[in-house]
């Protein structure tokens, strides 16, 4: 029997891009396991992906390009060869193009993979060539990755594998230990050397029930409690002066800012007492220093990106970038090389886009202009806000829509043409990621199966059926591979070629400073220059709906793996006990939720973990998982947060018992 060993690493939209060895055994990959030497993965991947083999070889995977043979939606599709799915694209975003231009053809993609390849280079050429509408492609971490970039222009993310050395940690709308599995021992390392571990987050999550303080506040309000803690700070002389005059602009306006929220008004905008928000103020300040780890999480709210300004100018006001482990993570993307031209190749494009479309406006640009949809790494039927009016779009007789997939999603049901995609362990790659410093190669392990083609590969043919002779359009993926590696050293290649990952140096630019006071954001997107805040809504009704991420599932993937399922068991909505009686609802029954979006019933499950006056209902399920109505997206909707046109995952909900 012939066993080979092939290094790899995960495909996932996770900060961890963990290292991996498959083993194949004649040609069938027969197990994974975490790279030990990898100093991030440290020897092990996380429960969702320790047995991906199982997605390679799974019932359900896509194996031969599909034609829709019934109504959109009814998921009947009857299989074809590439040689006539490929046709009828060309014919379908022809007739589209001829029609309305070039311009009413969207693709629409996320990180599905988080692969440099198979995420942004062959499929980003192709569509300059077509002239497309383009995507702003800002479904994440938007509002948050703006706030950073605009507060620190030049600024290292802090390295995660320093953290240790923070006296205190604090994981701000994050949760670690479900979603950033590897970050957990550093993490964990800071209570071992000592120090204090605080949460801040509206739900008791496991990582704030291991973390010594949890300041369980109401979602969307960590403007004022960072405020009312710089309050306190500044009150109390606990600022570091020196910091703040060299490697700081606007200081003053920031001490003026924070003088209007005093920790009484700070509590009655977050829920959380007075002493609870000087007293972590205090031990922030004094730490030697104070680290904070922000995630997503808390970046999908309405305000998110003037709260994660707020947030960020905390470690600037305390000095704490000076010591190791010291400062902020919101996300290391920056730290990779940034091909994007050479990668994705805009030159090729006659004349610059005029339309650009956000993911978050997806639905709006259904019913306005958009003709055909080409999907790919991405689940708009699950992952977009406001599913109902992307449904609409979705099932228009005259939209014509192709879905690149790996498995029959909720979207897929909608496409006319479905072409089927590999998987990790089939094509090659490279990854950045957004939660370390290595840089990841991945090797095929085994070659596709069945007729499935890389997204690289499926755009080259698409190129040519489309009479696109374009050199750039047909470079093979080790020519692609070696475009993004061009500004590698020799050392830096020579690691990936060795051992599949190599360490990106963490490099702060020379004389950057925090713009604690941004007139360019102000001036760009229209938000106060400086961080602000908001008081407790007066007239609001009903409760505030958070959607965060399931511990067995990774966003809409693996929730058709049997394994996982079990383990996650069933959709619910999640209610403080308080709310369920004055609802008249109870544990284990039926109950409806619904706002101006849409309406879901799902089970509800009563817990003291939930705040009161919120509802918890994880992202991650498909439509056939809720009860009635698609999934929890119904529920939210498209009008984008204060920063990067940002989707906004919360909203207010009327809850009942089911009839
Ligand atoms: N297991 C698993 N891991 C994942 C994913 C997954 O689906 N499953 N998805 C990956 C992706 S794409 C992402 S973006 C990351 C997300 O990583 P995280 O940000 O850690 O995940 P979330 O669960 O979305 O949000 C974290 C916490 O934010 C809290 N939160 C909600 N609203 C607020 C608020 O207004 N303020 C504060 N302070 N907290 C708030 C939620 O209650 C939640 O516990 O995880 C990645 N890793
Ligand atoms: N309510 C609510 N909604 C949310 C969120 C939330 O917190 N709450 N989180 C948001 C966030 S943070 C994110 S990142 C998005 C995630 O949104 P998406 O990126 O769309 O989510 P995924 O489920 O990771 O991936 C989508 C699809 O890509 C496919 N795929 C994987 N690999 C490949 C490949 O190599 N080729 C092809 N062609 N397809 C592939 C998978 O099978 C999957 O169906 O969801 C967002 N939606
Ligand atoms: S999903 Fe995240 S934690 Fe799990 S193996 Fe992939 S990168 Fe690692
Ligand atoms: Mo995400």
């Amino acid at each position: 029997m012939a066993i080979t060993e092939v290094r790899g690493c995960c495909p996932h939209d996770c900060p961890d891009t963990c290292s991996w060895t498959a083993t194949v055994e004649d040609g069938v990959v027969t197990g994974l396991r975490g790279n030990k030497d990898h100093p991030f993965t440290a020897g092990h991947l996380c429960i969702k992906v320790n047995h991906y083999e199982e997605r390679v070889y799974h019932p359900d995977r896509l194996l031969t390009p599909l034609v829709r043979n019934g109504s959109k939606g009814s998921g009947s599709f009857r299989e074809a060869s590439w040689e006539e799915a490929l046709g009828l694209v060309r014919d379908g975003l022809s007739r589209v193009i001829d029609r309305s231009g070039a311009e009413s053809v969207l693709p629409f993609s996320y990180m599905g993979t988080q692969g440099v390849l198979q995420g942004a280079s062959m499929d980003q050429r192709f569509f300059h060539r077509l002239g497309s509408a383009a995507l702003d492609r800002n479904i994440c971490l938007a509002a948050g990755g703006w706030a950073y970039a605009f507060t620190y222009p030049g600024f290292a993310a802090t390295d995660p594998e320093l953290i240790g050395q923070a006296e205190v940690a604090i994981a701000w709308g994050v949760n670690p230990f479900s979603t950033h599995l590897h970050f957990w021992p550093y993490f964990q390392a800071v209570k071992k050397n000592g120090g204090t571990l605080v949460t801040v987050d509206p739900f008791r999550t496991k990582t704030a029930a291991a973390s010594d303080i949890h300041l369980q506040l109401r979602p969307g309000s960590d403007a004022a409690l960072a405020l009312g803690m710089m309050h306190v700070i500044f009150a109390e002389g606990l600022e570091d002066a020196e910091f703040l005059a060299t490697s700081t602009d606007g200081a003053d306006d920031l001490r003026a800012r924070a003088a209007e929220w005093p920790p009484e008004r700070a509590s009655r905008a977050t829920g959380l007492a007075s002493e609870q928000i000087a007293d972590v103020a205090r031990l922030f300040a004094r730490a030697r220093p104070g680290f904070v780890k922000l995630g997503p999480g808390a970046n999908h709210q309405p305000n998110a990106g003037q709260a994660f300004r707020a947030v960020l100018a905390l470690p600037a006001v305390t000095g704490a970038w000076k010591y190791p482990g010291g400062g902020a993570h919101v996300h290391s993307a920056d730290g990779f090389p940034d091909r994007g031209d050479a990668m994705t190749r805009p030159d090729l494009r006659r004349a610059p886009a005029e339309r650009t479309v956000t993911m978050t406006g997806l639905g709006d640009a259904l019913a306005d202009g958009i003709d055909a949809l080409v999907v790919y790494n991405s689940n708009p039927a699950v992952v977009c806000p406001d599913t109902n009016s992307v449904m609409r779009g979705l099932a228009r007789e005259d939209l014509f829509t192709v879905v690149l997939e790996l498995m029959p999603t909720d979207t897929m049901a909608y496409a006319d043409v479905v072409l089927p995609a590999t998987t990790q362990l089939e094509h090659l790659d490279v990854l950045w990621s957004w939660g370390h410093y290595y840089l990841s190669l991945n090797r095929p392990a085994i070659p596709p199966r069945g007729d499935t083609l890389p997204n690289t590969e499926i755009f080259r043919r698409l190129a040519t059926a489309m009479g696109y002779g374009e050199p750039a359009l047909h470079e093979d993926d080790g020519t692609l591979l070696a475009t993004y590696l061009a500004e590698c050293t020799d050392e830096q290649r020579a690691a990936l070629d060795a051992v599949g990952y190599v360490k990106m140096p963490v490099v702060t630019a020379p004389g950057a400073r925090v713009q604690l006071r941004s007139d360019t954001l102000a001036e760009i997107a229209g938000v106060d220059p400086l961080p602000q805040g908001e008081d407790a809504p007066t007239d609001a009704d009903g409760l505030i709906l958070i959607t965060p991420k399931s511990h067995h599932f990774l966003n809409s993937q693996l929730v058709n793996h049997a394994r996982l399922r079990k383990a996650a068991g069933s959709a619910l909505a999640l209610l403080a006990p308080a709310d369920a009686s004055e609802a008249g609802i109870v544990d284990g029954a039926p109950m409806v939720l619904s706002n101006e979006h849409g309406t879901l019933e799902l089970d509800a499950s009563v817990s003291d973990s939930v705040l009161e006056g919120t509802v918890v209902v994880l992202d991650n399920w498909w439509h056939r998982d809720v009860r009635r109505g698609p999934g929890v997206n119904a529920l939210t909707g498209q009008t984008p947060a204060d920063l990067g046109a940002a989707p906004v995952f919360t909203a207010r909900v009327r809850i009942s018992p089911a009839e």
